[in-house]
């Protein structure tokens, strides 16, 4: 175990359900990602100035004042741009092969190979088809299921054509990009482009190789993410707000506890219908347990949360806490932020860990490979096996945190514009409205993951207080999101008390919560989504630059939260980084991207380590654009009326 613990839990976590859990793990001497990280205080200074270059055996070269250069002439500049790239070359391929296996689903289920997956959204697949120009007329839904998934694939490997889903964008925003040289084309060879420019002796011009970042990034952006979500849609349904709980404290004394893990939603949804299988229920009363709790982490537990409103047990920095509570039977991992170092916690209790995709081995877990063909029995067979361990769990280790909190999430696009509008005046107009008028004083969209270096959920909860309390309307995805659900505020009734008058009104007129949770990090594809429809709807400019929007990645860890904050910088939107990428080392790509890209995209990143200070940084951005606008004036606060409410649309 780590020796080195230099905080209290109440220095590491913000929520009692964790601080209790970062107790026991010290109590029962298990090592967890948060005292790791002590062990690694001093971590590497080149690593993190983006300095150390091992792209070529003649390296690793390392650039200090002494040394200026790497072996073959590369200079700060060439390297830092370079790591940068691959950075999000490693984001955008993580979301977009989530896309793909989806992608995949949907034709074999089009082609009657779906085993027991259908198409529960047909309007969805309608909807979608489309707005990518596949003229439907009578064509049944499978072909129509089909030809989607086949113009889909065509889009991860189309060679030269820009990709097709650029043109659900702005027409302004689509005339930048082509202006800019930076349409992407096929999202594979996007990825592949990458690695071909930073490989020893290609592409040295560092503004050359961050522009490829962003063009990279937009095809992830708006296209492996966005044909993700899409797809989701179509074959899990199309989220609408739906009622649930979070935190540890969901999991049950006396049921068999099993959470899901990872960001597939494909085994998770089966796994869903599963838990209540009769026979199943059975099987796990037979065994002295009152039911099964399935309930998820991270992204998964989002992805499940937001079609069927199970409960979240926590986002990623808790992985290893809900084990620690001694009372999960099993967690089931697939792709992305599932620690390797699980397993290690899970020798200290019972919980058997078992990966599920064949692409995501981890050692110290069993292995259950999942097919598409044999879903059902294969969910079935594992939460048997979970209520077989149930009776391996040590009733001297269980301590579950009695904490958890209600939340209404589900909101994708087309269930905000339904509930703005009602069924036969569904649209954004009354978003619209309340922003031109100043009730609304912009969006924020505030993403990302957690990050040890930093307490657990306290700069996003921080934050969103702030801007909430400000009039600012929060859309949130991925475990920023989890992190509000933790603390109450993705319900209706935390705007009372955490929104400023102008967002309370509002809230209060829809019903609706101050923070919106739009789903899992692939979904920030939505976000996009949801500012287009700002643009569409009219009054707030003509291109995504112009609309009163701001994206913030709070306490970000992965690669990917640094493609989408690509993306949404390439598409006009600024980003605040609650701390820095790797790229200090260099002047010029600190510069570039921390400012020059305005010029290029019309929006830059922008650092702030503190969340007051960030606060303020996301009101003067959504200031300026107001500014632009011509509405920057202070609305008038009073009543609403019945008039003001029909004005209001809702
Ligand atoms: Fe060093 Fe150049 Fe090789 Fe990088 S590519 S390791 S800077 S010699
Ligand atoms: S799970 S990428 S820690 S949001 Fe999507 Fe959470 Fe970040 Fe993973």
């Amino acid at each position: 175990m780590t020796e080195k613990k230099t905080r209290t839990p109440e220095e590491r976590a913000c929520d009692p359900a964790s601080v209790e859990a970062i107790r026991k793990a010290e109590l029962d001497c298990v090592d967890l990602s948060f005292f790791r990280m002590d062990g690694q205080k001093s971590q590497c200074a080149f690593g993190t100035r983006g300095v150390c270059c091992r792209i070529c055996h003649m390296g690793p070269c390392r650039i200090t004042p002494k040394t200026p250069l790497g072996v073959c002439g590369a200079d700060e500049d060439t390297i830092v741009a370079r790591n940068f790239l691959r950075e999000v070359a490693g984001g955008s391929a993580a979301h977009s092969d989530h896309g793909r296996h989806l992608v995949l689903l949907l034709r074999k289920i089009g082609e009657g190979r779906g085993g027991g997956y259908t198409l529960k959204d047909e309007k969805a697949l309608r909807r979608i088809a489309k707005a990518y120009g596949i003229e439907e007329g009578d064509v049944p839904v499978p072909e129509l299921a089909v030809k989607l998934a086949e113009l889909f694939l065509g889009e991860f490997t189309s060679q030269e054509e820009s990709l097709r889903t650029l043109k659900l964008a702005p027409l302004s925003r689509q005339g930048v990009w082509q202006k800019r040289d930076a349409s992407p084309a096929g999202i594979d060879r996007m990825v592949v482009e990458a690695l071909h420019r930073t490989h020893m002796g290609v592409d040295h011009d560092y503004r050359n190789i961050l522009l490829h970042a962003f063009r990279l990034a937009l095809a992830d952006g708006w296209g492996g993410s966005r044909i993700a979500s899409q797809v989701s849609d179509i074959i899990f349904g199309t989220p609408t707000p739906v009622k649930s709980t979070a935190n540890l404290g969901i999991l049950g004394a006396r049921t068999v506890n099993v959470l899901v893990h990872g960001h597939e939603p494909a085994l998770s949804e089966m796994l869903a219908a599963a838990s209540s299988d009769p026979e199943v229920r059975a099987y796990a009363q037979a065994a002295g347990a009152e039911g099964i709790t399935l309930a998820g982490i991270c992204c998964t537990a989002n992805e499940i949360l937001m079609r069927h409103g199970i409960p979240i047990a926590g986002n990623f920095l808790q992985q290893e806490l809900a084990i620690v509570t001694g009372a999960v039977e099993m967690m089931l991992i697939d792709v992305q932020c599932c620690m390797p170092g699980l397993p290690d916690v899970a020798r200290s209790y019972h919980t058997e860990i078992v990966s599920t995709s064949a692409m995501a081995k981890t050692v110290g877990a069993s292995e259950t490979r999942f097919s598409t063909d044999r879903a059902y029995e294969t969910a079935k067979g594992l939460l048997k096996r979970a209520v077989d361990n149930y009776g391996n769990r040590d009733p001297e280790k269980v301590a579950i945190p009695g904490y958890s909190k209600p939340l209404v999430a589900g909101f994708s696009v087309e269930s905000i514009r339904y509930m703005l509008g009602g069924t036969y005046r569904a649209s954004f107009r009354p978003l619209n409205d309340a922003i031109i008028q100043g009730r609304i004083r912009g969006i924020a969209g505030i993403v990302g993951c957690n990050n040890p270096k930093s307490k657990l959920d306290s700069y996003i909860n921080t934050l969103t207080r702030e801007l909430l309390r400000e009039n600012v309307l929060v859309l949130k995805t991925g475990c920023a999101a989890i992190a509000s659900a933790k603390e109450g505020n993705l319900t209706p009734e935390a705007a009372f008390e955490l929104a400023g008058p102008g967002l309370r009104e509002v809230c209060e007129a829809v019903g609706m919560p101050p923070v919106l949770h739009m789903g899992s990090c692939v979904d920030n594809s939505r976000l996009l989504e949801a500012a287009t429809e700002v643009v569409r709807e009219g009054g707030l400019g003509d291109d995504l630059s112009d609309v009163p929007v701001v994206g913030v990645a709070p306490e970000w860890m992965s690669e990917k939260a640094i493609a989408i904050g690509c993306y949404f910088v390439a598409s006009g939107i600024d980003v605040v980084l609650g701390h820095p990428f790797y790229i200090e080392g260099s002047k010029n790509v600190t510069s570039f991207l921390n400012g020059g890209a305005k010029d290029v995209f019309g929006a830059s990143f922008h650092v702030h380590q503190d969340p007051i200070e960030a606060a303020k940084a996301v009101l003067k951005l959504l200031d300026e654009r107001r500014e632009k606008l011509g509405i920057n004036r202070k609305a008038e606060r009073k009543l609403m009326d019945m008039k003001d409410r029909r004005e209001l649309g809702v």
